[in-house]
């Protein structure tokens, strides 16, 4: 069942006030202190909504941040029961720093339908390529890249790959630098990365590497109303990360997941810019009003465009 159209503009004012929250610590070398204040904003505004929600995706333990526990019930409990996935700021790390692409991220769907992630890497890969046997998780990079190219009717040497800057990358990284494809090395923020092969204009043709899962789940939903591809698969590393697994309902620990499987029915995806990023702008205080700008997709309707909003305080 589509979702309830109301339900937009009450997700782009839970995402926008997070991101206002956030903005006031931006640039107070204080991550934990600016995270906290975007949690608290998407909490209370998400409990303001008629709906029976649940954070299938929450904050954790990655960067130790003060959580929108997974499991925990937000909403008036009248109306849907809906699945909620949380980032309330996605790149903690450009926030405290007052650098470009920290996000306010938020995505629902019905009950369900969002792939209960646990707290751990994901192994991911992002294009606009949606043909079958054209980009796989399971292909080797020189494979998925002469695909791609090929596809494209482009060579390899004019696309470009982004990947999160890490010592773990380092041979995809060298492998790419072997095809000659042009490399975008991103700090932190792969919700973002992940997404900027939806549009032409980002000049990003495949996404991929190793980084957090509940990003994979986020990107993932907002890489479905664009009509892209995402595959992920979660990366356990240690016995207690698998026993967490288990318990989730996760039992083939190696699986690779399609964005079907992450992402299914109606969803809408919010993110607001709290610094300024290639996707959207940092929240502005002007005149005394608060100028927010986010990133809105809505599958059924297929909206998918960036919508400012003024907030008076
Ligand atoms: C990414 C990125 C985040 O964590 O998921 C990354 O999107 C993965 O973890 O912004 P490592 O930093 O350990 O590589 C962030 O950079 C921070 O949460």
């Amino acid at each position: 069942m589509p979702l309830n159209k109301k339900l937009i503009d009450q997700l782009h004012a839970v995402s926008s006030k997070a991101a206002i929250a956030a903005f006031s610590l931006v640039g107070k070398k204080d991550k934990i202190a600016a995270d906290k204040a975007a949690v608290d904003a998407m909490r209370t505004e998400l409990n303001k909504i008629d709906m029976k929600g649940e954070i299938v995706i929450g904050e954790g333990e990655l960067d130790e941040a003060p959580m929108l526990y997974i499991g925990e019930k937000l909403g008036s409990m009248n109306g849907p029961a809906l699945d909620i996935a949380v980032d309330p700021l996605e790149g903690t790390n450009f926030a405290a720093n007052n650098l470009p692409g920290a996000l306010a991220v938020i995505a629902i769907a019905e009950k369900s339908n969002l792939l209960n992630a646990p707290e751990t890497y994901m192994s991911k890969i992002s294009t606009n390529v949606t043909e079958n046997g054209v980009i796989d998780l399971d292909y080797s990079i020189k494979k998925n890249i002469n695909n791609l190219a090929d596809f494209k009717n482009k060579k390899p040497h004019s696309l470009t790959a982004c990947i999160l800057d890490r010592p773990r990358h380092k041979d995809i990284i060298q492998e790419l630098k072997n095809l000659n494809v042009k490399l975008k090395l991103i700090s932190d923020g792969d919700v973002s990365g992940a997404l900027l092969v939806t549009d032409e204009k980002y000049g990003v043709d495949i996404f991929l590497g190793i980084g957090g899962g509940p990003e994979g789940v986020l990107a993932a939903s907002a890489l479905d109303t664009f009509n892209c591809n995402f595959q992920g698969r979660f990366i356990f590393e240690t016995d207690e990360d698998k026993k967490r697994a288990k318990k989730m309902g996760i039992n083939d620990l190696d699986k690779k997941y399609e964005l079907k499987e992450i992402v299914s029915g109606d969803s809408i995806f919010c993110a607001t810019g709290i610094t300024s990023g290639d996707l959207v702008s940092g929240v502005k205080f002007e005149n005394n009003e608060y100028i927010s700008e986010t990133l809105i997709t809505h599958k059924s309707s297929g909206l998918k465009k960036t919508i400012k909003l003024k907030h008076k305080i």
